[in-house]
C-alpha cells in the first residue's frame, strides 16, 4: 500500500543504495568470445545430470552482447547501484600469467555506460567461474590458487580503480567450498571433505591477499569487502542436542568466516567440531594476519533461515562415527520455488548478530530475492505479488534491523534478470525482469516496478 511504502522507506537512512546485483556466468553467455578459456563452470555443466534440463550457460542472458540496453534498463528502474562480477577467465584465461585485453575491455566499457548513466559499479572479483587450467592444478584446496586470485585481482583492479569505488573479493566461499569440494552439487562437483575445509582457508586467505594488495594500490579512499550467504539457525528445543546443532550450523555457516576475518582467530569450536571430524583448516604462519586486513563492508547475502536438531529420526544423538547429529528440520513457513522457507524475521535476528558480534563492521544487502513459479501474461508481464511481498516484508525485516542499531548502507535486489540458476538451470527464476529465452526479450515485472516506487520515494525524502 502507498502508506505502507512511504513508512518503509522512513526507516531507511538518507544515501542508502538501491540496486540490483547479477554475476558473470549466470548473465553474460558468449563464453568462447574474445580469448574467453572455459571455466568450472563450463565443464560442470558438462558432467551428465549436474545440472536441470541440462542447462548450459554458453547463452544465458546473452548479456555480452546485449550490455548497454542492460544498463539502460537499471537506469529505467530508477537504481542507483549495480552490482556486477568479473569472470576471471575472460581476464586472465590461463589463471596465470597476463592480462587477455579483450576480455577486460567489456568491463571496461561496461563501467563507463554505468557511470555515464548514473549508475554507481560495484565489482565483485570472484562469483565462482574459476579458470578450469586452476582447477586441473588443484583448485582451492591447493594453496597456491589464494596467490593466484590477488594477482588476477590486482589486475582487474589497475584497469578499473580510477572510476570502480566498491570492491568485493568474493561472493559466498561457504558455496564455493561446501557446494563445490563438499557436496558436489556446484562446479567443480568434487565430494571431498577435507579438501573443502582446505578450500575455506584458501578463499579466505586468497580475499586477504587482494584486500592487502588493493589497499595498497589504492588511489584514494575505496570500500572494500566481501560478500557471504548467511542465516539464522535456529535449534529446534532447548534441549542441548538441538542447541549444540544450531550452534554447529552457524559456526560453519557464519563464524567460521567473520571470526577470522573480523578477529583474526578462527572459532575453537568450530576448530574442536572439524577435528572430529577428521578435517583441518591449513593455516601458516602469518595467514591470519592477512585474512584479517581491515575490510570497509560486509555483504550480506540473505535468502532464507533454517532450524536444526540434533536427534536423528531414531532418537539418536550421534552417527555411526561419532560425529554428532545436525539435521535441518522445517520452520514450517512458506516455501519459493527454490523450497526456501519464507523467514523475514531471520534475516532482522541475522542483521543484529552480525552488529553484536562484529561491532563496527558497516553492512550492505548485497543479495536478497527470491524465485516464484512466474506466470507472463500475452505481454511478457508477470504480476509478482509473491515476489513483491518477499521485497516489501525483507526491506522491512532491514529496516527493523537499522531501528535496533545495525549499521546497513544499502539493499541490492537478487537479481536483475532472469537468469542461470546454477545446478537448477534456467526453470528457476529471480530475476525482477523476465527474460524469454527464445528471443532475449527483457520485461520488467510487478516486483521492479514496486522497488522502483521505493527507491524512487526514498531518494525524494
Ligand atoms: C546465491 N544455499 O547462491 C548466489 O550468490 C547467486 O549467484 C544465486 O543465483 C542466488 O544466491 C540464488 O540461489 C546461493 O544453498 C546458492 O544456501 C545456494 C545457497 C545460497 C546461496
Amino acid at each position: 500500500s502507498t502508506s505502507g511504502a512511504a513508512e518503509l522507506v522512513a526507516g531507511l537512512p538518507s544515501g542508502f543504495r538501491w540496486g540490483v546485483a547479477t554475476s558473470a556466468y549466470q548473465i553474460e553467455g558468449a563464453v568462447t568470445e574474445d580469448g574467453r578459456t572455459p571455466s568450472i563452470w563450463d565443464t560442470f555443466c558438462r558432467v551428465p545430470g549436474a545440472i536441470d534440463n541440462g542447462d548450459i550457460g554458453d547463452v544465458a542472458c546473452d548479456h555480452y552482447h546485449r550490455m548497454p540496453s542492460d544498463v539502460a534498463l537499471i537506469e529505467d528502474l530508477g537504481l542507483d547501484t549495480y552490482r556486477f562480477s568479473v569472470a576471471w577467465p575472460r581476464v586472465q584465461p590461463r589463471g596465470k600469467g597476463p592480462v587477455n585485453p579483450a576480455g577486460l575491455g567489456f568491463y571496461d566499457r561496461l563501467v563507463d555506460e554505468l557511470l555515464a548513466q548514473g549508475i554507481d559499479p560495484w565489482v565483485t572479483l570472484y562469483h565462482w567461474d574459476l579458470p578450469q587450467e586452476l582447477e586441473d592444478a588443484g583448485g582451492w584446496p591447493v594453496r597456491d590458487t589464494a596467490y593466484r586470485f590477488a594477482e588476477y585481482s590486482m589486475l582487474v583492479f589497475d584497469a578499473l580503480k580510477d572510476r570502480v569505488n566498491t570492491w568485493t573479493t568474493l561472493n559466498e566461499p561457504w558455496c564455493s567450498a561446501m557446494l563445490g569440494y563438499a557436496y558436489g552439487l556446484h562446479a567443480p562437483g568434487r565430494r571431498e571433505y577435507p579438501a573443502a575445509i582446505a578450500a575455506v582457508h584458501h578463499l579466505l586467505l586468497g580475499h586477504g591477499l587482494a584486500t592487502q594488495q588493493m589497499r595498497a594500490a589504492s588511489p584514494r579512499k575505496l570500500d572494500i569487502g566481501i560478500t557471504l550467504n548467511v542465516a539464522t539457525a535456529y535449534p529446534a528445543s532447548d534441549a542441548e542436542p538441538d542447541v549444540d546443532a544450531a550452534r554447529r550450523a552457524d559456526g560453519m555457516g557464519r563464524r567460521i568466516y567473520l571470526d577470522p576475518l573480523v578477529h583474526g582467530h578462527y572459532p575453537a569450536d568450530v576448530v574442536a567440531d572439524l577435528e572430529r571430524e577428521g578435517a583441518q583448516l591449513p593455516i601458516a604462519d602469518g595467514d591470519l594476519k592477512i585474512i584479517s586486513a581491515p575490510i570497509d563492508v560486509l555483504g550480506v547475502n540473505y535468502y532464507f533461515s533454517q532450524k536444526f536438531t540434533g536427534y536423528a529420526e531414531d532418537g539418536s544423538t550421534v552417527d555411526a562415527n561419532g560425529v554428532p547429529i545436525s539435521r535441518e528440520v522445517p520452520l514450517g513457513r512458506p516455501r519459493t520455488a527454490m523450497d526456501w522457507e519464507i523467514v523475514p524475521e531471520g534475516f532482522t535476528e541475522l542483521l543484529l548478530s552480525i552488529a553484536r558480534d562484529y561491532p563496527g563492521l558497516p553492512m550492505v544487502i548485497t543479495e536478497n530475492g527470491s524465485a516464484f513459479d512466474d506466470v507472463p501474461d500475452h505481454n511478457g508481464y508477470v504480476e509478482d505479488t509473491d515476489r513483491t511481498a518477499y521485497f516489501t516484508s525483507h526491506l522491512g525485516a532491514v529496516a527493523d534491523a537499522i531501528a535496533k542499531g545495525a549499521d546497513i548502507r544499502g539493499y541490492l535486489a537478487w537479481s536483475l534478470l532472469d537468469n542461470f540458476e546454477w545446478a537448477y538451470g534456467y526453470a528457476k527464476r529471480f530475476g525482477i525482469v523476465r527474460v524469454d529465452y527464445e528471443t532475449q526479450t527483457r520485461t520488467p515485472k510487478a516486483s521492479a516496478l514496486h522497488l522502483k516506487d521505493l527507491a524512487t520515494r526514498h531518494r525524494a525524502g
